[in-house]
């Protein structure tokens, strides 16, 4: 089913509003890090990406360059690729090229205009080739893959899998091994545990990019929800969180203050925190571990010299 664009605006407006409103009455308050990506958001995500300290997008790349050749040679031909919302097209590009005769591409997208504009970019460089972009998350594909048969090859980059707790994340790649369907394979990008300054320093540059990241989420509230966050009363915070694995994003209010939207009103301690994003980091034992329960297996596991960042090949 289609819906109308203006509905689907609606829609998502309705559904941040809801995410919202349950974080901030939660305690402690913490909110989904899927609602950074408005347009602007995904802008900012873009130039975090170019960031010196923000190692994980350029190792990556580098990474799929090196290894491109084996893991085409591992998939085998005539795939249709499905992506998981990377925010960019350089990653699927990359990927296609390398990929014996791919048989199309479909990606989903948290925006809506990433979703458009990573489905232009890919039809552009590969012309004749099936693609398709759809906005939603990632539950949003599963109406989609009947537009491409099996076998499927799943991508999904960017160590986005760290955004989710380790049951969650479990459940996510066990869907995906559902819908991709038989005979399928994963490529997974994951970022690496590492010392605590290099992390650190990823989710807090120099140049406060990573915090007007953060602080968008406030911002977008103001815009779309008619809220009343002042931006100056919240501080950006990123923590390494050992015994957890992840990295922890916080805002923190600067001061004791009440935030209203619609006839809500939420309070604010000096000092108290809305945890806005965990990442969590990986080493090869624990995405073995999380790909077993989602009912894969590791059949390759690369990084790069430093083990910054790997890719996986599940299947
Ligand atoms: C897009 C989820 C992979 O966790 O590194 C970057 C998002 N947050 N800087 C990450 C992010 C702060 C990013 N992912």
């Amino acid at each position: 089913m289609t819906i109308p664009a203006l509905l689907q605006l609606d829609l998502e407006r309705a559904l941040f509003e809801e995410d919202m409103v349950a974080g901030l009455s939660a305690s402690p308050k913490a909110t989904p890090p899927k609602w950074f990506y408005d347009a602007a958001g995904s802008a900012l995500f873009a130039e975090i990406t170019r960031l010196p300290e923000y190692y994980p997008t350029r190792t990556e790349m580098a990474l799929l360059q090196d290894r491109a050749g084996e893991i085409a040679g591992a998939v085998g031909a005539e795939r249709w690729v499905v992506e998981y919302g990377s925010g960019s097209a350089a990653k699927a590009v990359r990927l296609l090229k390398a990929l014996d005769a791919p048989a199309g591409y479909l990606c989903v997208e948290i925006d809506p205009g990433a979703a458009r504009a990573t489905a232009a970019e890919v039809a552009r460089a590969f012309p004749g080739l099936p693609v398709k972009g759809v906005a939603g998350d990632f539950t949003a594909l599963e109406g989609e893959l009947a537009a491409g048969v099996p076998p499927r090859l799943g991508f999904f980059p960017g160590s986005t899998i760290g955004n989710f707790a380790p049951d969650e994340a479990a459940r996510l790649l066990a869907d995906m091994r559902r819908h991709l369907g038989p005979g399928a394979r994963l490529v997974l990008g994951a970022d690496l545990i590492k010392d605590p300054a290099t992390l650190e320093a990823a989710y807090d540059d120099a140049q406060g990019v990573t915090a007007r990241f953060n602080l968008n989420l406030l911002a977008r509230a103001n815009r779309q929800l008619g809220a009343d966050f002042d931006l100056d009363a919240f501080g950006h915070r990123a923590v390494w969180n050992a015994e957890a694995a992840r990295i922890e994003m916080h805002l923190v209010s600067r001061r004791a203050q009440t935030v209203t939207f619609g006839s809500r009103a939420f309070a604010f301690a000096e000092g108290e925190t809305i945890h806005t994003e965990s990442s969590y980091k990986f080493d090869r034992a624990r995405i073995e571990a999380l790909a077993a329960r989602g009912g894969w297996r590791v059949e390759r596991f690369w990084t790069d010299a430093d083990e910054a960042f790997s890719i996986s090949l599940l299947g």
